[in-house]
């Protein structure tokens, strides 16, 4: 067998351009018939196998090569469309790198408004309580305010009422004028009673002690003044006809004399001498200055002309005269 193979030459066939040569180097050896006839029938199954494979080879080729083609041209696409999503990423890392800067300015600027609504935050809070306490001051003067109408609507029935008030006021006024009146009456009164239980008579704001002795007139005039009196004077013919008509016709001195023997009359309370009012109450013919001695005068009888003028030195009844002053309450 291997002798056999030896003995058979290679048959060597070339593929260039898709041309296919095959030739025997030598010229075949001479061999016997058998092995003569099963030769070609090996060369023709190789070269029907050669062959096949060959075109199974130019049909793949054939088939697969535009596939090589389009699936390369495919990876060179994407290559250049990943090319472009890098330079896209590129860009957009540094258009990112730009923006921080930008970002972090607004960030910085955001901060800065927050603190600008916080501290509106809180002017506004403040802002609402002011209004909360204007609206409690608005509230209160409402009250006021209705209080003070209140007052207005009563003011037409206090004027009525201050109209009555000021008129019982005067009324008051009246009565309590009254009172120190009554008051005043009741303290002349006491004094009146008092003076009147000490033997004294009141006539028109005066009082008069007619005594029980008989005195010289100058003597009489010591003894009321020792009373805080003077022997009395006669300024009005009412009081003369008080007195008088108290005399009851006895002699009683008064307080009527003459600055020496041939001086005028006068009153020793200081009353003014009224010569010529005064002449009506002597007795017709009096005073005649009878002996030249006669220089003090006295009551001596019970009627409007009683006068007469007499010795000092006689011993009468004698009338003192005070005035009445009003004690202090
Ligand atoms: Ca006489």
């Amino acid at each position: 067998m291997k002798a056999a193979e030896s003995e058979v030459p290679d048959a060597h066939f070339t593929v260039d351009k898709q041309n296919i040569s095959l030739w025997p180097r030598e010229s075949p050896p001479k061999t016997d018939p058998c092995l003569v006839l099963r030769k070609p029938l090996m060369v023709r199954a190789a070269v029907i196998t050669l062959m096949l494979g060959l075109a199974a080879s130019i049909l793949l080729q054939a088939i697969l090569y535009p596939w090589f083609m389009r699936t390369i041209s495919d990876v060179k696409t994407n290559a250049q469309l990943l090319k472009g999503s890098m330079d896209n990423i590129s860009t957009l890392g540094s258009e990112i790198k730009r923006n921080r800067g930008g970002v972090e300015a607004t960030s910085l600027q955001v901060r800065m408004v927050n603190a600008s609504l916080a501290h509106v935050r809180s002017q506004i809070e403040k802002l609402e309580a002011g209004m909360r306490d204007a609206a409690a001051q608005i509230q209160m003067l409402t009250r006021r305010w209705e209080e003070v109408n209140d007052l207005n609507a009563q003011i037409p029935a206090l004027k009525r009422d201050l109209g009555k008030a000021s008129s019982l006021n005067a009324k008051i006024q009246g009565l309590q004028s009254h009172l120190e009146n009554i008051s005043k009456l009741l303290r002349q009164q006491n004094d009146i009673l008092q003076m009147i239980s000490q033997g004294w008579k009141y006539f028109k704001e005066n009082f008069y002690y007619f005594s029980q002795v008989q005195k010289t007139w100058y003597s009489a005039q010591q003894f009321c003044m020792s009373r805080d009196s003077q022997l009395t004077s006669v300024a009005s013919e009412s009081e003369q006809e008080f007195l008088y008509k108290m005399a009851g016709g006895l002699f009683y001195w008064i307080g009527l004399t003459k600055a020496g023997s041939e001086g005028d009359w006068y009153w020793v309370d200081n009353t003014p001498f009224d010569k010529v009012q005064s002449a009506r109450f002597w007795i017709p013919g009096e005073p005649n200055n009878h002996g030249n001695n006669e220089h003090c005068a006295n009551i001596k009888m019970s009627s409007l002309q009683s006068w007469n003028d007499a010795s000092c030195d006689n011993k009468f009844l004698f009338i003192c005269k005070r005035p009445y002053i009003t004690s202090e309450p």
